[in-house]
């Protein structure tokens, strides 16, 4: 693996302070914003296009006693959208029967069309997946999705009698004059990175200045999440604003009910690892199995013992999902197609929620692009998802090659679609492109550090600046030399699949995910007595990992490094 050093924006000081140094390099020009954003980066929600016309519509609504019926779109943004649209809403009305939200399932796809009663199928109808619109609602509020469904809205909006608002991110093809549509991609909006959840924050804000109250403060939680589930830009100073806002007061129960049931320390304050490790995954998971309804209700239900069975229930599903996933890999590995440059797997018994999952797996097992398929074959067509490794943007090459249908998505993660009599010759041109790519495998690292230096102090500063990255804006990496080995073990109960390499001043390189050879010839290098020392280099993460020993009572602390690479040094 090639290391790189990324390119400073400005060069740094030597002498310099971590952080200051950390700026320079990532031209951040004040780290004081940049860590603890103020409300100077939240810009006026009033410069979002209709969102005066459709907060005058929803406060009529309220005080006509309207029925209000809020769309989940159906996936982990969905999900928040719609509970701070619910929730902000269901505080000051106190008929019941005037507020519900609906929702169709995962399979069954996105967007208004889903749950209109001439798409759902039996199987569907027959088990109570897709909770259709009200006969009697006034005012359908779709969240985070349906921006571009003009004729459903026009079909809806007919049938129904009803007036319709869209609450969306997403970006907009064609004008719909059937909704007023609220969407930070319409007008002049300054940040486009917004989320589906972030958006119903915005418009709680005015329908305050509506309303003459102060409740949307309550809802910082539930947008910061929406913005890390949905991968939206975390270098954009208004969603850091929002995530250091939401993560340091959390008010949702229903999030607290989860995050305690999965052991997240509460105390230590929040960061963005913590979502996208112990909240999105499981949520997604609900989504994956069709049980989105489980997931609407944990953020929407304030009953505390229903909150911990909903938490307890979700977190099974997740652990389901994991079993299941790795199951199916298990099975990949077994019959995948893996003479092309692009590993190729068709198992029409993979569900759809599970294609791109498995495809991550298989694309970083065997480093190289892969396509996870269903074949259909009353249209003799192949459906699925593709991912991809390294640099190599494959959604590119796969639209160069001219024989698939469609490629949407990222350019790393899409679905394809490809009718099988040009499936061949689509891998032959892959092969042939991918030959071209320079695709050598690297990763980038900001400083190099030397191992005596690595204290907990540092460690704290390097976390500092890790506790809001992900989208854009990747976590501190140290190329650190000098680390002396001492020891190297295996973890994990079942599988080993973590190493832990001890070095020389009580510092631990840690390594997850790999199998058991890993490093070995750290190993072989340690049991060799022509060895005086056994002299590393890495890159990787800091980490201070701290936990509460019971029997000693006492906090354990250890300065971790969470490696990408190592190198031996003879
Ligand atoms: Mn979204």
């Amino acid at each position: 693996m090639k290391w790189i050093k990324r390119e400073p924006i400005l060069i740094p000081k030597e002498n310099d302070p971590l952080l200051n140094q950390l700026a320079d390099i990532r031209g951040i020009v004040n780290m004081n914003d940049w860590l603890n954003p103020s409300d100077k980066f939240w810009l006026n929600p009033y410069d979002l296009e209709n969102i005066d016309i459709a907060c005058e519509r929803i406060t009529k609504a309220i005080h006509l006693k309207e029925k209000i019926t809020i769309m989940a779109d159906v996936d982990a943004d969905g999900i928040f959208s719609c509970a701070i649209m619910y929730n902000y809403i269901n505080a000051l009305i106190d008929d019941d029967n005037k507020l519900s939200y609906i929702h169709a399932q995962r399979s069954s796809g996105h967007g208004l069309e889903t749950v209109m009663e001439d798409n759902t199928t039996d199987f569907e109808a027959d088990n109570g997946m897709i909770v259709p619109i009200p006969q009697d609602t006034d005012l359908l509020i779709i969240v985070d999705s349906s921006s571009n469904s003009v004729e459903e809205c026009q079909e809806i909006k007919e049938k129904y009698g009803l007036d319709i608002i869209i609450i969306d991110h997403h970006e907009i093809d064609q004008d719909n004059d059937h909704a007023i549509i609220v969407n930070c991609q319409l007008g002049n909006y300054q940040n486009p990175y917004l989320s589906g959840s972030a958006m119903c924050l915005k418009v709680c804000f005015v329908l305050d200045d509506y309303l003459g109250i102060e409740e949307a403060e309550n809802y910082f939680d539930i947008a910061s999440i929406g913005i890390i589930s949905d991968l939206m830009n975390l270098d954009e100073n208004e969603n850091r604003y929002i995530i250091n806002k939401g993560l340091r007061q959390l008010k949702n129960q229903g999030l607290l009910a989860l995050l305690t049931k999965n052991k997240v320390n509460l105390y230590g304050g929040l960061s963005v690892s913590d979502i996208s490790y112990k909240v999105t995954p499981v949520v997604n998971a609900c989504t994956r199995y069709d049980k989105i309804e489980l997931a609407l209700e944990l953020f929407t239900c304030n009953e505390e013992d229903k909150l911990k069975d909903l938490a307890k229930e979700m977190i099974k599903i997740n652990d389901k999902r994991k079993e299941a996933e790795s199951e199916i890999v298990e099975k990949a590995m077994r019959i995948i197609n893996n003479d092309h440059k692009v590993a190729v797997l068709i198992d029409s018994e993979i569900g759809s929620g599970f294609r791109g999952l498995v495809a991550t797996q298989i694309a970083n097992k065997f480093n190289k692009p892969t396509l996870v398929l269903k074949y259909n074959p009353t249209t003799d067509e192949y459906h699925g998802s593709a991912r991809s490794v390294k640099n190599i943007d494959l959604k590119n090459l796969v639209e160069i090659t001219g024989d698939f249908m469609y490629a949407q998505g990222h350019s790393k993660a899409f679905g394809v679609g490809i009718k099988k009599e040009n499936f061949e010759q689509a891998l032959e041109t892959l092969d042939e492109l991918l030959a071209e790519e320079n695709n050598s495998e690297f990763t980038i690292y900001d400083l190099e550090l030397i191992a005596n230096d690595i204290d907990e102090e540092l460690i704290k500063e390097a976390e500092k600046f890790n506790r809001i990255t992900g989208q854009n804006c990747p976590k501190a990496m140290f190329k650190v030399t000098g680390l002396i080995a001492e020891d190297r073990e295996l973890l994990g109960k079942k599988k080993k699949e973590t190493v832990k390499i001890t070095c020389d001043g009580d510092l631990y390189l840690m390594k997850f995910k790999v199998n058991e050879s890993y490093a070995e010839d750290i190993d072989e290098a340690l049991e060799d007595d022509d060895n005086f020392l056994v002299e590393l280099e890495v890159v990787g993460e800091l980490n201070l990992n701290e936990w509460y020993n019971f029997g000693k009572r006492e906090v354990v602390k250890s300065n971790q490094i969470f490696i990408s690479d190592y190198k031996l040094i003879n």
